[in-house]
């Protein structure tokens, strides 16, 4: 059946989280609010107590929970893993607050269509703690990251960074729900640029518009909100 607006379709994205889901929380808000052409097929937890899993649940989105305990080895879990996520179809996958190393072979099949959030300005800050150390360091410009996801743990293309204001009294928890604040915009902006095939993933760069970028696009969110 054909009708006025049948040309744009929208991406189809599996989400994998372990935790809090507040990443996931904004990339369903702005999918149902319009102004992400996107679909969120399935979430899936490696952690049966992730809050995350409510919060797909409440909007109607099919969840799986798959325990790294229930597989014998790494290698097992992410097979499985990507068998389960493949029978969702998903043009884009998209790591959000996922806190288990993907193998290379996962990662390789995914190439170019897996993209993670990191709560720093990479490639400052790689790895786990990330606020707790960019508070000790006394790091004067925080922010967050959304790449996509190489056989380098946290060191993939970054395609879009945002920074956050530090201030003299932020404890690990006031610096985390700033920088947080700004994670809920700055994905559902990368994701909409990718379902929009504005961006993608070639070799080792991030080509947008068109164009191979040799940095990260900064957002300024006072000028580039849409
Ligand atoms: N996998 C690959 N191959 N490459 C990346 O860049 C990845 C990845 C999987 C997850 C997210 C990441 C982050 O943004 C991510 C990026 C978990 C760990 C980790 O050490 C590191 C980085 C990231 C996520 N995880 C421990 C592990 O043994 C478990 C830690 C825990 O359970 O608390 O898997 O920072
Ligand atoms: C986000 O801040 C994300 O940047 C970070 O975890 C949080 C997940 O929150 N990711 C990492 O630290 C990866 N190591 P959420 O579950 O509420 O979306």
């Amino acid at each position: 059946m054909s009708s006025l607006n049948t040309t744009q379709r929208n991406l189809p994205l599996v989400v994998l989280v372990s935790g809090a889901g507040t990443n996931l929380q904004a990339i369903l808000e702005a999918c149902a609010q319009g102004s992400l052409p996107a679909t969120v097929e399935a979430v899936i937890s490696d952690r049966g107590t992730a809050p995350a899993l409510q919060r797909a649940a409440a909007a109607g989105i099919t969840t799986h929970v798959l325990q790294p305990q229930d597989y014998p080895d790494r290698a097992s879990y992410d097979r499985v893993l990507a068998l389960l996520i493949d029978s969702h179809a998903p043009g884009l996958v998209v790591l959000a607050g996922f806190m288990r190393i993907l193998n290379d072979a996962f990662v390789q099949h995914y190439r170019g269509r897996m993209v993670n959030i990191h709560p720093a300005l990479l490639p400052k800050y790689r790895g786990l703690r990330t606020h707790r150390r960019v508070l000790a360091a006394g790091e004067r410009e925080p922010g967050s990251s959304v790449q996509f996801v190489t056989r380098e743990l946290d060191g993939g293309p970054v395609i879009a960074q945002s920074k956050v204001p530090v201030r003299m009294d932020d404890t690990e928890r006031s610096l985390t729900a700033r920088v947080q604040a700004c994670e809920h915009r700055l994905y559902p902006q990368v994701i909409r640029w990718i379902a929009e095939g504005r961006v993608r993933l070639a070799d080792e760069s991030v080509v947008f518009d068109g164009a191979r970028r040799r940095s990260p696009v900064i957002m300024d969110w006072d000028e580039t909100t849409s």
